[in-house]
């Protein structure tokens, strides 16, 4: 059981009461016929885990046989209550309608969903019966999580039993286009009975956005950002309920700590011996679901050793596929079509010392599974549509060595947040191909390069962050509407004290319609206000927090171009590690996808022109009080603006430019930009409008917006392309579309950017 203290700390009230169609454990018979029951490996129970372990809970289940009445009992810290299922509840609730309607139907249609009446009767019984279960477990005032595509209707009836209950409900697979999900016969109750929780989270930005659509066609509740606003049948305010992506993640520490412990590592170098020490070792593990593409993969893998492009014997395909729903007739088809293949591409290719494909179909303990991440040097992901994909997350936890490559279908939740895996599109099978021949001969520093930035991710978003955020965010609902208060109105909160113009905001609503954004934006008078002293500049804390936010949402890249160097950029204190960075107006660029672009050192020829300029320069500066000569990597800054006098600081601009043009051979290959105050010189030609070019050449499908306040920002805006964004900070003359007055604006534009593309909002400070 929980105790008070530790749920208070996770912001629940009550003891949690978690409801999902199993209970998160297996029953053990041992030897003597005792009947034991152990913890349960898999999708929902491997996210959960932690966060009972530290929280403890009731929860609400079947056990896992039809026919069974079962007392409630304890295992760990979870009392468990368990719902008794029967043999027709069995067939047609969770056979028929979850597995063989909603399931199918929610993935976008890959295969067909059957509809039928009874099947829909026995969900509503059968979602009855867990909802009161849930009902009779909870104490008052508990927050109850649901989970999960086979109980949709469980939160409106449990709010209908017990009103005085806080719900959330997580999808874990997708929340389909409204296109498709229209064909569904119960698509207004499905809606309704999700309606019942305060809060309903999902996988990605755009089953959140897909769900808001359909309940404002299908129950005619509109939406303000991520919250729904339920209305009464007179029309008035009955009740508001957030709809989020909460991407779900795993225990990477215990991943990873698994992983590290000489039993794995020592299991691993096992296998790698026991397949016959191939060169490369592809692996694949998946639920045999015909969501999962397995079919597509194991076409790609046979091709790739039809063409000859790597042979036969220098590779092991090790295809773990746990049966799944082996009743229903599109799973028993799949099975004999992948054991058909597999047997082909054995045959064709294998010879009696080895096989290409080394097939599992059985499920694999977790240690034997870290052992097999270990050992596999790709791990081939090719869902045709899946919710997250918690596989390819432990495949990453598990990789401290920082080798192995991730082939990530695009189709997957995880792509979203992984972008540095090698994506594909599935289908195509020839991408496909390339991509696990890319991965089957990138260097291994490009492979460590790519998984050093995807283990961050995993790292930074683990499980116990997306179950605290989903419970907190469950909590903070509840108490506003227990509240009503005004000041945590969120359409309130949304109406920003900074106006943007209409024009501005419907080009950002715009904006954040687009698959792909890049949020580029100049630094010094854009993002931070222009201070006497440029080391004393800072990041404005909002303009901070909203990129932040805008650079974690799926298919938003966030970088800065500015003229200063990224050295003197970090030492302002903005956190640079996550964003693409150009530094000294573009001759220095990191963070980009393809590590080949970050620029190298200057050379020996620009190291001694650098010389010759700082030194030209030094003797000028050195004359003028206040001024002050800044170093960068390519070059160097006079600054005036801390020259009482304007007229003198004016002339001591003129006079550089003047002895730099008088510097022989050098001046033609030294390129010089005036600012506000300053005059800069280059000793490597770089400009704001070619570097953004480099960066949506590594982005090519991003539309842009950019920010910038100054005139060296004139060539990125120029460069801006139709459908792009521009915005000039203050009233020089310009080519952007748009203007905002100052670092505020600029701050609030970001936060509206953040709140319409996320639903989350950045307050100002
Ligand atoms: P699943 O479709 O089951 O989950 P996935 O997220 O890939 O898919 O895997 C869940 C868990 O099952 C992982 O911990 C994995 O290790 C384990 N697993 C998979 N195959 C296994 C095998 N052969 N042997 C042993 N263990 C195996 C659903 C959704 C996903 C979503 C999760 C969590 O379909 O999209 O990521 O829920 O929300």
């Amino acid at each position: 059981m929980s105790t008070p203290e530790a749920n208070e700390a996770a912001g629940t009230v009550g003891t949690l009461v978690v409801v999902s169609n199993r209970l998160p454990v297996d029953r053990v018979t041992g030897d003597d016929g005792v009947v034991t029951w152990r913890p349960s490996p898999g999708g929902l129970v491997t996210a959960m885990e932690p966060v009972v372990r530290d929280l403890g809970c009731v929860w609400v289940g079947w056990p896992g046989n039809v026919d069974e009445e079962l007392a409630p009992f304890n295992v760990d810290s979870m009392e468990l209550r368990p719902v008794s299922l029967d043999a027709q509840d069995f067939t047609e609730y969770y056979e028929g309608f979850s597995n063989d309607t909603i399931w199918p139907l929610y993935h976008d249609v890959i295969s067909a969903p059957a509809y039928h009446r009874e099947w829909w009767d026995r969900y509503v019984a059968v979602n009855r019966k867990f909802a009161l279960a849930a009902a009779e477990a909870a104490e008052p005032g508990a927050t109850v999580w649901v989970h999960d595509y086979q109980l949709q209707l469980v939160p409106a009836m449990l709010r209908e039993a017990r009103p005085d209950l806080i719900i959330g409900f997580f999808l874990h697979i997708p929340f389909p286009a409204a296109g498709l999900f229209s064909q569904l016969p119960w698509r207004r109750k499905v809606l309704e009975g999700m309606l019942g929780a305060d809060v309903i989270g999902f996988q990605r930005v755009v089953d959140a956005a897909n769900f808001r659509a359909s309940v404002r066609r299908y129950v005619g509740a509109p939406s303000s950002g991520n919250v729904i606003l339920l209305p009464e049948r007179d029309g008035s305010e009955k009740r508001r309920v957030l709809a989020q992506d909460f991407p779900i993640s795993i225990d990477a520490n215990a991943f990873q700590t698994l992983a590290q412990s000489a039993k794995v590592r020592k299991r691993a170098r096992e296998i790698r011996r026991e397949l016959g020490n191939p060169k490369r070792i592809m692996l694949g593990v998946d639920r045999l679901d015909y969501t999962k593409g397995i079919r597509h993969r194991l076409k790609a893998f046979a091709e790739i050793l039809r063409d000859g492009e790597v042979a036969a014997s220098d590779i092991t395909l090790v295809q773990v596929a746990s049966p799944s729903r082996e009743r229903v007739e599109a799973y028993r088809q799949l099975r004999d079509e992948i054991e058909i293949t597999v047997s082909r591409i054995n045959g064709d290719h294998g010879t009696i010392a080895h096989s290409p494909v080394m097939y599992l179909h059985q499920g694999v303990p977790r240690e034997e599974m870290a052992a097999l991440y270990l050992a596999a040097d790709v791990l081939v992901v090719t869902s045709l549509r899946d919710g997250m994909n918690l596989v390819a997350k432990e495949y990453l936890a598990c990789r401290s060595d920082e080798q192995g490559v991730l082939v990530l279908s695009e189709f997957t939740g995880a792509a979203d947040e992984l972008r540095r895996a090698l994506l594909v599109n599935p289908h195509d099978i020839d991408g496909l191909k390339a991509a696990m021949l890319q991965a089957l001969r990138m260097p291994p520093r490009e492979q460590r390069q790519r998984m050093k930035a995807l283990r961050k991710v995993v790292f930074r978003n683990d499980v116990a962050r997306w179950s605290e955020s989903f419970l907190r965010a469950v909590e903070a609902q509840a108490a506003q509407w227990r509240t009503n208060a005004a000041e945590t109105d969120p359409a309130l909160m949304v109406n920003d004290p900074v106006f943007l113009s209409p024009g501005l905001d419907s080009a950002l609503l715009r904006l954040s319609a687009e698959q792909s954004i890049l949020v580029a934006c100049d630094f010094d008078g854009t993002l931070a206000p222009i201070v006497p002293r440029p080391d004393d500049a800072r990041i404005s804390p909002r303009a901070e927090r909203a990129l932040a936010a805008l650079n974690e949402a799926p298919g938003v890249h966030v970088a800065l171009i500015s003229g200063r160097s990224i050295e003197s950029l970090s030492a302002t204190g903005v956190q640079l590690d996550e964003w693409i960075v150009a530094g000294s107006h573009g001759a220095e660029l990191v963070g980009l996808p393809d590590a080949q672009l970050v620029t190298g050192a200057p050379s020996a020829e620009e190291r001694g022109r650098l010389a010759r300029l700082t030194e030209v320069l030094q003797g000028l500066v050195a004359l003028t009080p206040g001024a002050r000569l800044e170093l960068k990597p390519y070059g160097c800054a006079v600054h005036v603006r801390q020259v009482s006098d304007s007229v003198v600081g004016d002339r001591l601009l003129a006079e550089a430019a003047a002895a730099v043009a008088d510097m022989g051979e050098d001046a033609s290959q030294i390129q010089s930009r005036t600012g506000k105050r300053v005059l800069e010189f280059s000793v490597r030609r770089a400009s704001k409008g070619e570097v953004l070019g480099i960066i949506r050449a590594e982005l090519p499908d991003a539309t842009v917006l950019f920010v910038g306040d100054d005139d060296t920002d004139e060539e990125a805006l120029q460069s801006l392309r139709p459908g792009d964004v521009g915005v000039r900070v203050g009233d020089a003359p310009t080519v952007a579309e748009y203007r905002v007055a100052d670092p505020e604006a600029v701050a609030a534009l970001l936060s509206r950017l953040v709140n319409v593309r996320t639903g989350h909002v950045i307050g100002s400070d």
